[in-house]
C-alpha cells in the first residue's frame, strides 16, 4: 500500500516495512555473494554519515570537485553561456550548486530528486541565495525519462550531475541513466558531469576507509538499519568494514567481512556467514579519460570539454547531446 512520508511515496506493508527495502535486503543475502544495492546506506543517518565522510581529510572528491567548480568559472561561462535552465540530478549540495548557478548564470533552476525532503530543502536554500532565480522543483525518479515543467520547455537545458554518482552504477545501468538524462534534456542540451579518476590505490583505498573511521560507521549502518527496520539480529560489531580495490572492473567495492562464522535472522529468514564471507554493499567506479568518454559516448553524450582539479585526483566534464550522424 503507497503511504505518504514527506513527499516520496514508500511501498509500505501494514506493519510499516519498506516492502522494496525488505524484498532487495533478502534477495541480496540469499546469493552466493552477498549483496544490497547501495542506495539502502542513504537514509537519515547513512545521509549524515556522507556529510561527514566529505570533510574527512582522506575524502578527496568533494574538495577537488568544488576547487574545479570555483577556479573554472569564467571557463563554464563562456562554454555554457547564459540563460539555460539548469536541471540537478539529485539534490544541489550547499556549495556545488551556487558556485555553479553563479558561472553560468542561468534563466530557471530544477532540482530533480526522489525525496520530497532533500528537494524542498535544497530549493528553498537555493531561493534564499539567488531571489531573482526561479526554482521549479520536480520530486521524481530520474533514472526514467521525467517531464520538466512547462516553464522550462523551452529554454535550452544544462544538465548537472556532480559527485560522481555515476560511479555508483555499473556501467549498463550508468548507460541507462545517461540516455535517460538525454530524453529528459532533449536536443541541444548540455551535460555538466563529475567522475572520479583512477589514481594510487593507497590514496583510493584510504578515501574509502578513513583513520577517524567514518566510512566504516557508514557502512556499518546498513546493517544496522536492516536490524531496525526489518527485524534483524545480525551482530553489528562483528562485521568489519573493508574497501577494496577491484582492478578488472577499476573500482571501489564496499563490504562488510564476517569476522567468525555468523547465524542471523532478518524478516523471519535465516542467513548464515562464513568467517571472511562478505556482504558487498556499494560500488565507486574510477574512470581514465578514454573510459570516461566512452562510457558517456555509449549513453548519447559527445564530451565537448575537460576540467581537472590541481592534483588530477577528480574532472568534470562538459558534454552535449549527440546527434545521429551517419558514420563508418
Ligand atoms: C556519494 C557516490 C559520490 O562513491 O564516493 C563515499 C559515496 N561511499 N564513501 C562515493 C561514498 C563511501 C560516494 N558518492
Amino acid at each position: 500500500m503507497p503511504t505518504q512520508q514527506g513527499l516520496t511515496l514508500v511501498d509500505k506493508d501494514d506493519s510499516g516495512v519498506d516492502t522494496a527495502f525488505r524484498g532487495d535486503v533478502l534477495a541480496g543475502l540469499a546469493q552466493p555473494q552477498k549483496a544490497i544495492p547501495a542506495r539502502w546506506l542513504y537514509d537519515d543517518a547513512g545521509s549524515r554519515l556522507f556529510e561527514e565522510i566529505t570533510q574527512v581529510p582522506e575524502y578527496y572528491p568533494t574538495r577537488a570537485e568544488t576547487e574545479i567548480l570555483s577556479a573554472e568559472a569564467g571557463e563554464f561561462a563562456r562554454l555554457i553561456g547564459e540563460g539555460r535552465a539548469v536541471v540537478e540530478f539529485g539534490s544541489g549540495s550547499s556549495v556545488k550548486t551556487p558556485l555553479l548557478l553563479s558561472a553560468v548564470d542561468p534563466a530557471a533552476y530544477v532540482p530533480l530528486d526522489i525525496s520530497g525532503d532533500f528537494l524542498r530543502a535544497a530549493a528553498e536554500r537555493l531561493s534564499a541565495q539567488f531571489p531573482d532565480l526561479p526554482v521549479y522543483p520536480v520530486e521524481a525518479d530520474f533514472m526514467r525519462q521525467v517531464e520538466l515543467p512547462a516553464e522550462v520547455s523551452v529554454l535550452p537545458k544544462l544538465g548537472f550531475f556532480p559527485g560522481s554518482t555515476i560511479g555508483n552504477m555499473v556501467p549498463r545501468t550508468a548507460v541507462d541513466l545517461l540516455r535517460a538524462m538525454r530524453a529528459t534534456l532533449g536536443s541541444n542540451s548540455l551535460l555538466l558531469i563529475g567522475m572520479d579518476l583512477i589514481k594510487d590505490i593507497g590514496v583510493l583505498e584510504a578515501a574509502y576507509d578513513d583513520a577517524a573511521g567514518v566510512t566504516a560507521a557508514f557502512n556499518r549502518n546498513l546493517a544496522r538499519r536492516i536490524n531496525s527496520e526489518l527485524g534483524g539480529t545480525i551482530p553489528v560489531e562483528r562485521l568489519r568494514h573493508e574497501a577494496r580495490w577491484n582492478d578488472e572492473f577499476a573500482r571501489i567495492e564496499m563490504h562488510l567481512v564476517a569476522q567468525e562464522p555468523l547465524e542471523f535472522i532478518v524478516a523471519d529468514q535465516p542467513f548464515a556467514m562464513a568467517r571472511g564471507e562478505t556482504i558487498h554493499t556499494e560500488n565507486s567506479h574510477k574512470f581514465s579519460r578514454r573510459s570516461a568518454n566512452a562510457l558517456l559516448l555509449a549513453g548519447g553524450w559527445t564530451p565537448v570539454a575537460r576540467w581537472t582539479d590541481s592534483e588530477d585526483l577528480f574532472s568534470l566534464i562538459l558534454a552535449e547531446a549527440s546527434v545521429p550522424r551517419n558514420a563508418p
